[in-house]
Parts: C-alpha cells; sequence; structure tokens
C-alpha cells in the first residue's frame, strides 16, 4: 500500500467516526514545515452545548499564529498545570502547553478550532489529547492507540496526524524512507540500495528481499568488520525488523540491498523502480533515488522545498 491509498483508508475511517469525534480536518502533513490544523467539532456531548474546547500541544510543536475566531474567548497555558493566561490574538513566543476556546457550539452544529503550528521534522504519528467541554459533561478525546492499532480502536481518540515525508513509502506498520542508490560507472556490475526500514507495529515483520527491471537480481547483504576490514555477504535470513525497530540500511550500516548484475548503468538524478518483499507486509514499490557516484547520503530530497 503506497501513502496515498494509506491515506484514503484513513478518510474513510474518519468519514464513519467524523460527526462524533473531534479530529483534524487533514489527517497527514510533510514533516519540518508550517501547518494549518483545523480540529473539528461535529457534535456536543451527548444532547449538551460545547462551551469550551481545550487542545494540548505536544512537545516539539510550537503554535505559530492563533487565525481570529470570531465569538470565541482564547487562552493558553506555558506549561502542564500551569494557570491560563487569556490571549487577545498576536502571535505567541515561548512554548505553548494547550490551548483553549471558549465560547457556545449548539449541539449539532459543527466547527473549526485553527491553529497555525511549526512541526518538527521527525516522523511518525502525533496525538492532540483533546478535552472537549459542555454544559452538561465533558469528553475528553485523550487516548493514544497502541503501536500497530487504528487510530479509533479506542473510544475516545486524540486527534491524531501524521508526518509523512514525501520520499516516505508505508506498507501497513512497515515505514520505508528516503530510499537511495548512487550512479554507477559504465560497466558497473552491481549497485548498493539504502534506506531506513522502521515497524510502527505490535509483530514482527522481515525484509525477505526484492526485485528490479535494472538489474538481474536485488540480494540482502550484511557488512562486518573485522579488524578495520569491512567484507559483505548475503543475508539469509533477511533482516528482522522488531515491533517498534528501526534498521537504518546506510553505507555504514549493518546492512544494505545489491543490485547484481546491472543491465545498464545508475545515472545520477534518476528514479530506479524496486520492489520490495516483506514476509508479513508483502510486495511494496518504492523508489531508488540516484545520488552522484560515490555519495555518502542521499541528495537532499527536492519534493520537501514543495511545502515551504
Ligand atoms: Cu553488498
Amino acid at each position: 500500500m503506497n501513502r496515498i491509498l494509506a491515506g484514503c483508508a484513513v478518510a474513510a475511517v474518519l468519514a464513519s467516526t467524523a460527526d462524533a469525534h473531534v479530529v483534524l480536518s487533514q489527517t497527514s502533513f510533510a514533516p519540518g514545515v508550517s501547518f494549518a490544523a483545523f480540529f473539528k467539532v461535529g457534535h456536543g456531548c451527548a444532547e449538551s452545548p460545547t462551551t469550551s474546547l481545550t487542545v494540548e500541544i505536544p512537545e516539539g510543536i510550537d503554535v505559530v499564529n492563533f487565525p481570529a475566531k470570531p465569538g470565541w474567548k482564547l487562552e493558553v497555558t506555558r506549561a502542564r498545570g500551569a494557570a491560563p493566561i487569556s490571549w487577545n490574538g498576536g502571535n505567541p513566543t515561548g512554548s505553548i502547553h494547550s490551548v483553549t476556546w471558549r465560547g457556545r457550539l449548539d449541539v449539532k452544529a459543527n466547527d473549526q478550532f485553527g491553529l497555525m503550528l511549526k512541526l518538527p521534522t521527525r516522523q511518525g504519528a502525533i496525538y492532540f489529547p483533546t478535552v472537549q467541554t459542555c454544559e452538561a459533561g465533558e469528553n475528553r478525546w485523550v487516548e493514544i492507540p497502541a503501536p500497530g492499532q487504528a487510530w479509533n480502536s479506542v473510544p475516545h481518540p486524540a486527534p491524531v496526524l501524521t508526518l509523512i515525508a514525501a520520499d516516505t513509502t508505508t506498507a501497513g506498520a512497515i515505514r520505508i524512507e528516503q530510499p537511495w542508490t548512487r550512479a554507477t560507472a559504465p560497466n558497473a556490475r552491481t549497485a548498493a540500495g539504502y534506506f531506513k526500514l522502521t515497524n510502527s507495529g505490535a509483530v514482527a515483520d522481515i525484509l525477505t528481499g526484492g526485485s528490479t527491471d535494472v538489474a538481474e537480481r536485488v540480494e540482502i547483504h550484511s557488512t562486518t568488520n573485522v579488524n578495520g576490514v569491512s567484507s559483505m555477504r548475503i543475508a539469509p535470513a533477511g533482516i528482522p525488523i522488531a515491533p517498534g525497530a528501526t534498521v537504518d540500511m546506510a553505507p555504514a550500516g549493518s546492512f544494505h540491498l545489491m543490485l547484481v548484475n546491472l543491465k545498464a548503468a545508475l545515472v545520477a538524478g534518476q528514479k530506479i523502480p524496486l520492489t520490495l518483499n516483506f514476509a508479513r507486509a508483502g510486495a511494496v514499490r518504492v523508489e531508488l533515488s540516484v545520488a552522484a557516484i560515490g555519495a555518502l547520503a542521499p541528495a537532499e530530497a527536492d519534493e520537501h522545498a514543495h511545502h515551504h
């Protein structure tokens, strides 16, 4: 499953529950950029109108602006447990721990509460624990599903935003980040493939192999370093990825892919289609970005620029 399909699945889940849950209007975005977060309230608490909404801002996220919200008063706290400060507009400086809007929203009405955020550079899910207070009672949207579980596997999930870089592919619980290789000399026989593998699920998986049109076969190699001499060999068991583990397949790492018997030279700037096979996640298509000959790291992903 590619990341666009993954997004559709999330959207389908939200469509069936959005009338009751507090959710973000957009549930995935790129890391490291500004993001207009709109928290959607679709219903009051049981039969009672909403009178306030408090959103906790997770560690590592800056609030850079509060869009105006006529009819609602704004309060912020600077730290957990700190006294609320009423906020009359203007851009905040310093850390913000929570934001509260106070007003009134009819039980069956819906509305959106916006914040301009600066997102962290890491990938993955970010939860915004949110408390919806009503004239009678409250809804605490503060639960966080266990790794590998669906967002709505808990009764009152916290609104979630998933940060996914443009050159990241997800398949079930497996995430493949920034796949790359190097340009080759005209008669080179092999090229290495590098990427970062993460298993965000609760069950182990194994990268068992792969295939590509540009080479006769794809092997998984492990690198060992004995007395300063590094050598590589086929890893017959593949690459196991434990629940929660990340395997960084980098030039200095323990594992890489080997594209063996290249059919043509790889040219810097190309994208090389590659299928990776996982024991659980199945076949996953990615593209290796071709960096310069001898590069020790991938070229800076130009896709990031689109979000600035
Ligand atoms: Cu190798």
